[in-house]
C-alpha cells in the first residue's frame, strides 16, 4: 500500500484491475487515472458471443468485468468498486461532488446500472434473438422482437433520454454539477457512449456532448491508451 500513501513509488501496487475489452470496466481505468492512483493492468480478449473467456472466470466466476483484486480482497460489481476506491484511496476529496449534488450523485451512481442498463442489455438481447434462433422460427422472432422495441424499449428510453437532458441544462459538465467527475460520471459514461454509439437516434445533444467531452479528458484517453483501446471511444 505504500505507493499509494506515496511514500514507496517505486512498490508494485496492491490494486489489479482485470479489463476485459471494451466493457465497464472503463469506468475504473477512467476514474483511477483521475485519481492518479498507481494499479496494475491485466487486460482479457472476448471470446464468442462478446463473453468474457474462462481466464476472467476464474477471478469472477460470473465471468462480468470488471473485477479487481486488492490485497486478499476480490471485488467485482462496478458501482461497489467505484465505491470501494472512491471511499479508501480518495482522501483528498478529488471526486467527491459539491454539497449541491451530493444527492445527484448517489442517484446516477446506482440509477444506471440499477433502470438504464437492463433497457439496453434488453434491446442488445433482443436483436439477438432472431440471429441465434433456428432460421425457421426468425422470422416470427424479428416480429416479436420489433414489437418490444417499439412498444417497450424505445418509449422507455426516449423518457430516460429526455430526463437525462434536462439534468444536464441544470447541473452542467457533470452529472453532479461541480468542475469535476464523481462517482455518477465514473457509472454514467459506459452506459452513454455504448447508448450513442448503438442507438445514437435515441440519445439527446447533451448527452451526446457530455460522451465526447468526458472522451477529450486528458486521464480517459489514458485509460483507453492503457487498455490498448476502446470501442466506444
Ligand atoms: N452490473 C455489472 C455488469 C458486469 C457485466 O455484465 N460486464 C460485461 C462487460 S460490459 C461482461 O463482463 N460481459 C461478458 C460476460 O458476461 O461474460 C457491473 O456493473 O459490473
Amino acid at each position: 500500500m505504500s505507493a499509494v500513501n506515496g511514500s514507496a513509488a517505486a512498490a508494485v501496487p496492491t490494486l489489479t484491475v482485470h479489463h476485459l475489452e471494451d466493457s465497464r470496466s472503463i469506468r475504473i481505468l477512467w476514474l483511477l487515472e483521475e485519481l492518479e492512483l498507481p494499479y496494475q493492468l491485466k487486460t482479457y480478449q472476448r471470446v464468442a458471443d462478446r463473453l468474457s473467456p474462462e481466464e476472467l472466470k476464474k477471478i469472477n466466476p460470473k465471468g462480468g468485468s470488471p473485477v479487481i483484486t486488492d490485497g486478499d480482497l476480490t471485488l467485482p460489481e462496478s458501482g461497489a468498486i467505484v465505491e470501494y476506491i472512491r471511499t479508501k484511496y480518495d482522501t483528498t476529496g478529488k471526486i467527491s461532488p459539491p454539497e449541491s449534488g451530493k444527492i445527484d450523485d448517489l442517484y446516477y451512481t446506482h440509477y444506471v446500472e440499477g433502470s438504464l442498463m437492463p433497457l439496453l442489455v434488453d434491446k442488445l438481447i433482443f436483436q439477438m434473438l432472431p440471429e441465434k434462433a433456428p432460421f425457421i422460427v426468425r422470422p416470427i422472432l424479428r416480429i416479436a422482437s420489433g414489437t418490444m422495441n417499439s412498444k417497450f424499449l424505445d418509449p422507455r428510453l426516449k423518457t430516460h433520454s429526455r430526463l437525462i437532458e434536462e439534468h444536464l441544462a441544470k447541473s452542467g459538465d457533470f452529472f453532479a454539477g461541480g468542475d469535476h467527475p464523481t462517482a455518477a460520471d465514473f457509472m454514467m459514461i459506459f452506459t452513454l457512449e455504448i447508448w450513442a454509439h448503438r442507438h445514437p437516434e435515441l440519445v439527446g445533444d447533451r448527452a451526446k456532448a457530455y460522451v465526447k467531452r468526458i472522451h477529450s479528458r486528458p486521464a480517459f484517453k489514458r485509460a483507453v491508451e492503457k487498455a490498448g483501446g476502446h470501442m466506444y471511444a
